[in-house]
């Protein structure tokens, strides 16, 4: 067995991780990361496509957001459409000036990717079975295999970065957690198309048949969402079936201004909320996805991934140049704080927005009596808006 030692092992290289990668090696804290697939597997993923002004922000402290101020849509709005209408949700005016980028989460990992490449820190790919160890006492370490050779690495924290189905949270005794749970009764059908988006900014609808999403990732380049059974398969779906549903949930002069054409990527992502608590344990910490997973419709899970890195880069900033472990020591109830925050929104969007088949018409009436009170309310806009832009740190 290899034996190496590092100041922080990260287990995950995706967004959550390489952030949180690149803003230690800038404070010169030394750390490695590692994942269980490749760097290509990583960045053929399709996931996120909305970035908040905070998210914004963490990457021009890491020095990572040239590319997103050169390709990056900047969008001041949004459209809810329900029962035909269709209403402009005016994020900039509603929140004195805030706005979301559109910027995809593969081109957030590419660019991290790019920077941790120049700054020469580790990364181990393909690192099969990554395990975490003795994070409840004072010398943490990490085992994992390479090449059909074990490895271990030590270090003085391990941050779970590793996703909903990584190694971190496993590892710890389950009597030490407490988990939250809901799983929605549908899924959402996504699609990536070379066409240029029905409008220059987000739509999102409210129909009978159920919810749709009008997104995109660039001026030439559309991401389009339909909500779908759990039981329904992307190979189901032809591309005109596509087309032909996500305009029927669409006001008339939107579905007809709609360009369609062959799509590149398919593929049906489930929706729950969940949260675990707390996030730490002794010396092992959980970001991102390995702590909590949220529903799509509010945008919320790579940020609240992005403001988790930034609560423990605060306290492991603070141990290592500070000698002071009262960020670190908070880091739980801080993450968790604005976690809850950002689930309750998510489960609220995905509440009001899509169809459940045991409300019936009632709860189709609801939905839109909610909807058409929120767009004629300006307190209930700058609710739904403060919290898409999102919340303060
Ligand atoms: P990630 O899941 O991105 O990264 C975890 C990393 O850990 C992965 O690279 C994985 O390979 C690695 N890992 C796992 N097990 C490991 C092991 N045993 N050893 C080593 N490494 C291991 N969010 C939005 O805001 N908007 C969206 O539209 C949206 N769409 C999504 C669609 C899908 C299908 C999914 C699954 C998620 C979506 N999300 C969306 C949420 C998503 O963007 C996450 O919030 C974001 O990727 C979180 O980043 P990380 O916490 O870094 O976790
Ligand atoms: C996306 O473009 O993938 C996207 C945008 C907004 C959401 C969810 C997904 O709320």
């Amino acid at each position: 067995m290899s034996r190496t030692r590092t100041q922080v092992v990260i287990i995950g290289s995706g967004p959550s991780g390489l952030l949180l990668g690149r803003l230690l090696t800038k404070a010169g804290i030394d750390n490695v990361i590692l994942d269980r697939v490749s760097a290509a597997y990583i960045l053929g993923r399709v996931r996120a496509g909305v970035l908040e002004e905070g998210t914004v922000h963490k990457l021009e402290e890491a020095g990572v957001a040239e590319r997103m101020h050169r390709e990056g849509l900047p969008h001041s709005g949004f459209d809810l459409t329900f029962d035909g209408r269709r209403h402009r949700i005016d994020l900039e005016h509603l929140t004195a000036g805030k706005k979301v980028m559109i910027y995809g989460q593969t081109e957030v990992t590419q660019d991290l990717m790019d920077q941790r490449t120049r700054d020469g820190a580790s990364t181990i790919y393909e690192a099969e079975d990554a395990q975490p160890h003795a994070f409840d006492g004072s010398q943490p370490y990490v085992t994992y295999r390479k090449d059909g050779v074990t490895h271990r690495v030590d270090c003085d924290f391990i941050i779970g970065c590793d996703g909903y189905h990584g190694p971190s949270r496993k590892a710890v005794p389950e009597a030490a957690l407490k988990t939250f749970e809901k799983v929605y009764p549908f899924g959402w059908l996504g699609i990536l198309a070379e066409v240029p988006p029905v409008s220059h900014e987000l739509i999102y609808a409210n129909h009978p048949r159920g919810f749709a999403l009008c997104s995109m990732r660039t001026e030439t380049r559309s991401r389009y969402y339909v909500q779908c059974s759990l039981d329904d398969k992307a190979e189901n779906w032809t591309d005109d079936m596509f087309w032909d549903e996500i305009r029927r949930r669409l006001p008339d002069e939107v579905a007809q201004a709609m360009t369609t054409g062959p799509s590149f990527e398919k593929s049906i992502a489930p929706l729950r909320s969940f949260v675990v608590e707390p996030m730490r344990f002794g010396k092992l910490f959980l970001v991102g996805d390995a702590a909590h997973i949220v529903p799509p419709t509010g945008a919320k899970g790579l940020n609240l991934a992005v403001s988790d890195v930034h609560y423990v880069m605060e306290g492991l900033a603070g141990h290592y140049l500070d000698k002071s472990d009262v960020a670190l020591n908070g880091y739980s109830e801080r993450a968790l704080s604005r976690v809850w925050k950002a689930v309750r929104f998510s489960w609220w969007m995905t509440t009001m927005m899509h169809r459940f088949d045991d409300n019936g018409t009632f709860g189709q009436r609801i939905q839109e009596a909610e909807l058409d009170y929120l767009v004629h309310s300006e307190a209930a806009s700058k609710s739904l808006a403060e919290n898409y832009v999102g919340l303060p740190y």
